[in-house]
């Protein structure tokens, strides 16, 4: 058996296609089902549908042997067991830090102040802000970040940004960018082993989808 883990939500719909190019398609979909585990076309190869910073949770341990995640959940994680080996080019966004419009950063950077900053990424904030020599606190979320600042719980946020919308209806702007993020296939270290022989071939048919998209 093959067990892949997806999130709900754009990673699995952004996955799809690279599922089909391999011959799988999921039985059911996530949105329509309180399944977990969804079987698929192929009698061995099965999806187990997990929150998107559990994903390398499940592989690193083997109970999925392959998975997708964003390079922002999997440098929080740290990526220990995993192979990263192909760049999905999906759920592309990216980590910034906002303010409250009006507030000014620069200057309070200039002037060596101590920042609060709200977030789900600290490790990413920590080694932004220590890069930059900026003093800052952390203050972890688990979502909805863009309210913080709002009310007085941050000066700033580190966060995802895609289209803007969401900085924008909550009169935030952005003014640094920390790095691009895109969503990766991860793999179990041993099972890129054990299971070769299936897996080779999945990960051919990825690898020739992404880079057809370049074409
Ligand atoms: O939602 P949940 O708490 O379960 O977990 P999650 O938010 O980590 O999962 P999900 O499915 O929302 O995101 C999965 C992955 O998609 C993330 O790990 C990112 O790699 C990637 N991704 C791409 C994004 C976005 N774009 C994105 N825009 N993840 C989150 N957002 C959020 C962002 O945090 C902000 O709140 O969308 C909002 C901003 O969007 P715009 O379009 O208004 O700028
Ligand atoms: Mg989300």
């Amino acid at each position: 058996m093959i067990t892949i883990a997806l999130s709900k939500g754009r990673i699995f719909e952004e996955t799809l296609p690279l599922l089909a190019a391999a011959g799988i398609v999921p039985s059911e979909a996530p949105e329509s089902t309180r399944k977990l585990i969804i079987g698929t076309n192929q009698p061995d190869v099965q999806l187990i549908i997990v929150r998107a910073s559990d994903v390398p949770t499940y592989v690193q341990y083997g109970a999925a042997d392959i998975g997708v995640a964003g390079k922002d959940v999997l440098i929080e994680h740290g990526g220990q067991g995993l192979y990263q080996p192909l760049d999905l080019e999906i759920a592309k966004c990216q980590l910034m830090v906002a303010v409250q419009n009006g507030f000014d950063y620069e200057g309070a950077v200039k002037q060596g102040a101590r920042l609060r900053i709200a977030t789900k990424y600290t490790e990413q904030a920590k080694e932004h802000f220590a890069s930059k020599g900026v003093y800052v606190d952390l203050i972890k979320l688990y979502g909805s970040m863009e309210l913080a600042p709002l009310v007085g719980l941050a000066d700033a946020i580190v966060d995802l940004v895609s289209t803007g919308g969401t900085l924008k209806a909550n009169n935030l702007v952005a003014v640094e960018h920390i790095r691009d993020i895109s969503s990766r296939l991860v793999i179990n270290q041993s099972a890129l082993k054990l299971k070769h022989e299936r897996l080779q071939p999945m990960l051919d048919a990825f690898n020739a989808t992404v880079a057809s998209r370049h074409a």
